[in-house]
């Protein structure tokens, strides 16, 4: 093992209070190489202020370098370019991008700001490793610095085919900054695979042996590196007493009626319209079910000050409204609509005691609620997972039911044959889901980034 780790990612965490699949994961892999975590601590400060110095909290080994973003750069750079340009541009809705020339000079500058805070801090012989799309180019200011640390980069969303990719101005330039990094990991085959044909159609690159790729003067290995969960931790989490209660209770509440869940961020790359549509059908075409299965979804919100988020949360509110007032009575609530955030044993809770998962993003990175929602059955009495062809999951999880989530009635179908599934094929679609989420257990994905990006050659100064 060689020197330390430093991560990059938009929001740190803490080592010791690490929640969430992520940052449990990047917590472990910190704890046990010792390093850095930076980032941004989620404040703002107001215009003029200035953000000062990032504040240093040390943690054992392992040291949180977090500051604020001031108001301005919220709006441009985490807003802006981030969320209302790459985050649609990479789940395919070129309906939702708003180009501004501001927005890019800002993520460009933020990212530089970012470089001057963390490159005093890498030493010689530190891995660095980059994740997602807010801190693309930072990769590439950091060598404007000089740094010669090996660096890798992880996209967390998809990667898009290149004719979406080229709607942006400055395709080309963001396409160039990933090569200063030695190893790119994507979700699945399928977003290398876009990668490659715009750098080889696009760029004039070219794929050599032992997965390198050679354009803009540079050599860069390009893998997928599927992440996964903490598969034990989110297993026991399902056991504890306060989980057990929960779930009898819910059984209770549900008077034996049958439990479909989702859980999301309220985000228009989830599907969540078309899936209250798809529950719609089900109820319609198959109204044996009528009374006795509930929809409960959590959707907690996020990035309302951007339009497209806030216009979503009207849209599913009026659609529940409107199918509860289609199908309910005195003692049968069909949908139940739940707009913040639950605690994450509530959550492992919940999973168990519902008898489907429905995971139906229209473009999904790779989707941890699937993962997690297997994880979380009972191997002798399992629910169902209906999944989207479109998330990344599906690549590997195809023993769950997979579905096209833009075809609401062979959603519905789905979710029918789910509730109606025999226990013998329950439990060998689940074992089947098991043997994926165990091979991709999230420990298992960053030993194997880190592991490959050790492994690259040294890089050379530029
Ligand atoms: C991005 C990519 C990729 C959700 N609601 C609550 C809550 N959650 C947790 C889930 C899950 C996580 O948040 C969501 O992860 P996803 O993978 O489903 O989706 P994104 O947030 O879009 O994540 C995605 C991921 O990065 C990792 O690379 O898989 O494709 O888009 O863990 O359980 N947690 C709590 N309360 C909630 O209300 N505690």
């Amino acid at each position: 093992m060689t020197g330390r780790l430093i991560c990059a990612s938009n929001r740190t965490g803490s080592t010791r209070a690490a929640s969430g699949g992520l940052a449990v994961a990047l917590s472990a892999a910190l704890k046990e190489r010792g390093g850095i975590w930076f980032g941004w601590n989620g404040e703002t400060v107001e215009e003029g202020e200035s953000t000062g110095e990032p504040d240093v909290t040390e943690e054992g080994n392992v040291r949180l370098v977090a500051g604020p973003l001031t108001h301005h750069e919220f709006e441009n750079y985490y807003l802006g370019y981030a969320n209302s340009v790459l985050w649609p541009i990479c789940h395919h809705r070129l309906d939702h991008v708003s180009f501004r020339r501001d927005y890019v000079d800002d993520y460009r500058r933020v990212n530089r700001r970012f470089a001057h805070q963390l490159g005093p801090l890498v030493r010689e012989g530190d891995l660095v490793w980059v994740h997602d799309y807010h801190l693309i180019p930072l990769g590439a200011e950091l060598r404007a610095q000089g740094i010669g640390a090996r660096m890798g980069f992880f996209l967390h969303i998809p990667f898009p085919p290149p004719d979406i990719l080229m709607a942006m101005p400055e395709h080309e330039w963001l396409i160039r900054s990933l090569f200063s990094y030695d190893l790119i990991g994507f979700q699945t085959n399928g977003d290398r695979m876009n990668f490659l044909h715009y750098v080889t159609e696009q760029a004039g690159g070219k794929v050599g042996s032992g997965n390198k790729v050679c354009a803009f003067g540079r050599e860069v290995e390009v893998r997928a590196f599927p992440i996964g969960i903490d598969v034990e931790g989110f297993k026991q989490m399902t056991q504890t007493p306060e989980a057990r209660r929960i779930i009898r209770r819910m059984r209770q509440r549900n008077l034996g009626r049958s439990q479909i869940i989702g859980v999301d961020r309220l985000d228009y790359s989830k599907g969540l319209p078309e899936r209250y549509k798809a529950f719609q059908q089900l109820l319609e075409r198959y109204p044996e079910n009528q009374g006795r299965v509930v929809l409960m979804q959590i959707a907690q919100p996020t990035r309302e000050a951007v339009d497209a988020y806030s216009d979503l949360r009207q849209e599913m509110e009026w659609l529940s409204g409107a199918i509860n007032g289609q199908f309910g009575d005195f003692e049968w609530t069909p949908i139940r609509n739940i707009h913040r955030s639950v605690g994450r044993d509530t959550l492992a809770a919940l999973f168990a005691a519902s008898r489907v998962g429905l995971v139906t993003p229209l473009r999904d990175g790779m989707n941890l609620v699937a993962k997690e929602y297997a994880a979380a059955q009972d191997e002798e009495e399992p629910g169902v997972l209906v999944l989207s062809r479109f998330a990344g999951a599906a690549e590997m999880m195809d023993a769950a039911l997979l579905v096209n989530p833009y075809n609401m009635e062979e959603v519905a179908n789905a979710m029918q044959r789910a509730l109606h599934m025999p226990a013998e094929e329950r439990r060998e679609r689940h074992q089947g889901l098991m043997r994926v989420i165990e091979e991709t257990d999230v420990s298992i994905w960053a030993e194997a980034f880190l592991s490959a990006l050790e492994h690259t050659p040294p890089p050379r100064q530029e």
